[in-house]
């Protein structure tokens, strides 16, 4: 590629995607409306709300991929939600259709689904099951991905990430966590694929305990190497197992399902 759009760039997984995946264009585009590091070499910083329509135009031209990783990362109250993940995603679509459908992976969450218990493995044709306001958003993300393909032929990797960090932080996350390096490697599968489509994949590492079939992987050539298993024995003995009925221990949301509707 020769220009690779990354939004979120001053978040957790943008900074990553900076620092790893530069590789994978001869230029950086990083937005955030957050500040950023300043542009270093084949780089270029723009801060951008993705809320503004014609800044988010601007933003996109010129770009031949979307790392889309800017938005709300949890549940917050409506207002800003909808700024970034619903005003925002469609921003990002008409952005991306006037000027050449580049190809987007969309940064959705776990949390689109997070109400299925974990007793239940579920595949990506399973309706979805928003655990929160931000849950909601991320169903609405998939569905404008979907809404453009089918009408405009654009391309978009929907990656349902379990959770991102340096190493698994709970019991829950021995089943939801998504290594750094597995990220960086699904991420080069998305942008290389020959044809992509629009399908959903869960960005999950392969973890002995999980909830979710992921086998679309198999659709871009990704495998994930990392595993949470040698985490088990630090996190257990870390905390008590927490009550059969607690949401952590229920839902594959976690205790997003147990948040209420927050106000500003
Ligand atoms: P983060 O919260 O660290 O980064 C998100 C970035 O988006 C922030 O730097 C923030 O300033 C920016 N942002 C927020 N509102 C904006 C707006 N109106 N305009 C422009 N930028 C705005 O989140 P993280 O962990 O880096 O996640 C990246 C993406 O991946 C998010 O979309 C998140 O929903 C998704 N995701 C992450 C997971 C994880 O485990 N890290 C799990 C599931 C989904
Ligand atoms: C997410 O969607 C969030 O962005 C991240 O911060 C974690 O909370 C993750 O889900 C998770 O479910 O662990």
């Amino acid at each position: 590629m020769e220009r690779l759009l990354i939004t979120g760039a001053a978040g957790n997984l943008g900074r990553l995607a900076r620092a790893r995946l530069a590789h994978l264009a001869d230029t950086l585009r990083l937005s955030d409306i957050a500040g950023m590091e300043p542009a270093g070499p084949n780089e270029e910083v723009v801060e951008c709300d993705l809320g503004d329509a014609a800044a988010v135009d601007a933003l996109v031209a010129g770009c031949d991929g979307i790392l889309h990783l800017g938005g709300v990362s949890v549940e917050r109250p409506w207002d800003e939600i909808q700024n970034a993940n619903i005003t925002g995603v469609y921003n990002l679509y008409e952005a991306a259709r006037a000027h050449g459908h580049p190809r987007i992976l969309f940064a959705s969450s776990n949390h689109a689904i997070g109400f299925y218990r974990q007793d239940e493995v579920i595949t990506v044709k399973d309706p979805q099951k928003p655990d929160g306001l931000y849950g909601v958003s991320k169903c609405f993300g998939e569905a404008m991905a979907s809404m453009y393909h089918s009408k405009f032929g654009q391309e978009t990797a929907l990656i349902r990430i379990g959770s991102c960090f340096e190493t698994p932080r709970d019991r829950r996350m021995l089943a939801t966590w998504l290594a750094p390096d597995d990220f960086v490697s699904l991420v080069e599968c998305v942008f290389r694929v020959p044809m992509l489509g629009c399908p959903v994949i869960w960005g999950v590492s392969d973890n002995d305990e999980g909830w979710w079939d992921t086998s679309t992987a198999r659709l871009i050539g990704w495998r994930a190497k990392h595993s949470s298993e040698p985490f088990r024995a630090e996190i257990e003995a870390a905390a008590p197992r927490p009550a059969v009925d607690d949401p952590s221990a229920v839902y594959h949301g976690g205790v997003f399902t147990a948040t209420g509707i927050l106000k500003a």
